[in-house]
């Protein structure tokens, strides 16, 4: 498979320097690596500007509720544990809106990746504060700054003992799409939280400003993925210096290993005959 497979039709809505472009790319090259056909791929989101990726990829697309996309993305690999299951949504819609779910499909561990495009902004709704909108950020509903502490998605990630933990940058777009590689080869729910500018309304978190902060864990020759502790710390890390990478790895039981579900035929290939639709309906009426 090339780029070529995977290119859509649908007419790219973004803002020109929109980081969501980079991630666009990275889930690309990832995929190309991945080499499966855009059929067995399934892209999932919810509502925002970086709910429309899955419209400018040709593959499967689920483009859901606001806050929406876990639920559909963990149902679908539940039934059909062939496909490849990759959300790819805001950190509006994932963290604050999907919250709860976000919270729980990391207990759950279902085999999906999860793809954040972090720009600290509400932007399809023009530049309100998101659950990751640094302190004292000014906006126009926040015109004093923002007086609620950040949301830190990988500390409580590693917290709920999450086994694929990753941040990316969407200036980086090969660098990404290796931590993206890497979280579809991982068994159970991976997150990559991937800081992105928002050329419009985020006048902090530019280009400029991550790259004189931004800097890869994987060349810290001492940096121990597996450790816990020590990967919860480098999560803390945000004003001076801001690591990427994959944060924190480990294996852990999937709820497809749980469950016996791998042990039985998939139920989108099971054949259903004979059901009497206006019957099921009788128990809403
Ligand atoms: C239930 C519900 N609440 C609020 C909205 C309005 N809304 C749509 S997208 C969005 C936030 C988008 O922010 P984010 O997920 O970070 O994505 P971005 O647009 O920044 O890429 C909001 C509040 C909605 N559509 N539905």
């Amino acid at each position: 498979m090339n780029v070529s497979d995977l290119q859509s039709h649908d007419e790219i809505a973004w803002c020109p320097g929109c980081g969501d472009f980079g991630i666009l790319n990275a889930v690309k090259k990832a995929l190309v690596k991945h080499n499966r056909d855009p059929k067995d791929i399934l892209l999932v989101s919810g509502i925002g500007q970086a709910a429309k990726l899955p419209h400018y990829i040709r593959c499967n697309c689920f483009n859901g509720l606001h806050g929406r996309a876990l639920p559909p993305a963990v149902a679908a690999k539940i039934v059909n544990r062939n496909l490849t299951v990759i959300v790819t949504t805001g950190e509006g819609d994932c963290y604050g809106e999907g919250g709860n779910h976000f919270l729980h499909n990391i207990r759950r561990n279902v085999d999906i990746t999860v793809i954040v495009h972090d720009n600290h902004i509400y932007g399809l709704t023009k530049g309100q504060a998101s659950p990751t909108t640094d302190l004292g950020y000014q906006t126009k509903i926040q015109t004093s700054g923002v007086i609620v502490e950040p949301f830190n998605p990988l500390e409580v990630a590693i917290a709920l003992g999450c086994g694929f933990v990753a941040r990316g940058y969407s200036a980086d777009s090969d660098h990404l799409a290796e931590l993206i590689l890497a979280g579809i080869n991982h068994r159970g729910f991976s997150l990559i939280n991937v800081l992105q500018p928002c050329v419009s309304f985020n006048h902090k978190n530019t280009y400029e400003w991550y790259s004189k902060r931004i800097y890869k864990v994987d060349q810290e020759a001492d940096y121990d993925v597996s450790n816990k502790f020590s990967a919860y710390h480098k999560c803390g890390e945000w004003d001076d210096r801001i690591p990427i990478g994959i944060i924190y790895k480990t294996e852990r039981t999937t709820y497809e290993d749980r469950s016996g579900i791998n042990e039985k035929q998939p139920l989108v290939d099971e054949i259903i005959n004979n059901i009497n639709i206006e019957n099921i309906l009788d128990d809403f009426i």
